[in-house]
């Protein structure tokens, strides 16, 4: 089943999924992106993330590399920019920044983007990118010259998210971006989740077993957890334990 199904069959059953973030970036060595990758696969970790708002390495198709060698979970790309496609990825999230109005991001790197993927064998994700504000600014902000969406518009936000629902997107993530201060409010997530029907995404600044819960209940659908894991990896144990057991939950009512 291709990965954009299923997160959608799952999303209806009202099932939830765990994200690794890696930014190839923050990579210090291959035994600590090892020791995530067997902690991801020991437990249940649905998807590999690859990428972020600034890779200025080239190890993103190392990094591929290095997982689909070691596990069978799927990758998928989380570009930055148009010059983050690898071909060994299984999927890449086709993000229009829809939160910003900077057209380079809604339409203008999807145009340099489009013949690449045409031959890469990759599956694409339309995917609505949405950033609420977090506090200080944060990499994705700063990088994208866009500004967020204030943390109280909860219309604002869910009226965009209807409006990418509307032009066809297929996903929506949901991001205050990468290690930000503030993850996002259970009302916001809420509030976004009763204007559309695709599955949701949230991500950023998820660091305890808590938050991720929080944010499964304010109906994530997926949750994305990165920088918390680069300082402490064994967090992952806690945090995909909430999403094993509201899954297991859902088993055990049918
Ligand atoms: C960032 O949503 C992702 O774009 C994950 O955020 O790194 O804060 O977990 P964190």
């Amino acid at each position: 089943m291709k990965i954009l199904e299923s997160l959608t069959e799952k999303s209806k059953l009202g099932k939830k999924s765990i994200a690794v973030l890696i930014d190839p970036d923050k990579i210090e060595d291959s035994s600590k992106l090892r020791h995530l990758i067997n902690l991801a696969n020991e437990n249940c970790v649905d998807y590999f993330l690859v990428g972020g708002s600034l890779v200025t390495s080239t190890n993103l198709s190392e990094v591929i590399a290095h997982i689909k060698e070691s596990v069978t979970i799927p990758v998928l790309i989380f570009p930055g920019s148009s010059i983050q496609i690898d071909p060994g990825a299984d999927a890449i999230l086709f993000l229009s920044l829809i939160s910003g109005r900077n057209p380079d991001l809604l339409i203008g790197q999807h145009v340099i983007a489009a013949p690449i993927l045409k031959n890469a064998n990759l599956e694409i994700i339309p995917t609505g990118y949405l950033l609420i504000n977090s506090g200080k600014t944060t990499s994705v902000a700063y990088i994208s010259n866009t500004t967020p969406i204030p943390d109280d518009k909860y219309s604002l936000a869910a009226c965009t998210a209807l409006a990418g629902e509307m032009l066809g997107l297929k996903l929506m993530y949901l991001d205050a971006g990468s290690g930000a201060e503030k993850e996002i409010s259970s009302r916001m997530i809420s509030a976004i989740r009763k204007s559309i029907k695709t599955p949701l995404v949230v991500g950023g600044g998820i660091n305890t077993p808590r938050k991720a819960l929080n944010a499964l209940e304010a109906g994530a659908d997926m949750i994305v957890i990165g920088n918390a894991l680069e300082k402490e990896p064994n967090l992952l144990i806690e945090i995909s334990e909430k999403v094993y057991d509201w899954n297991q939950a859902i088993e055990a009512s049918k």
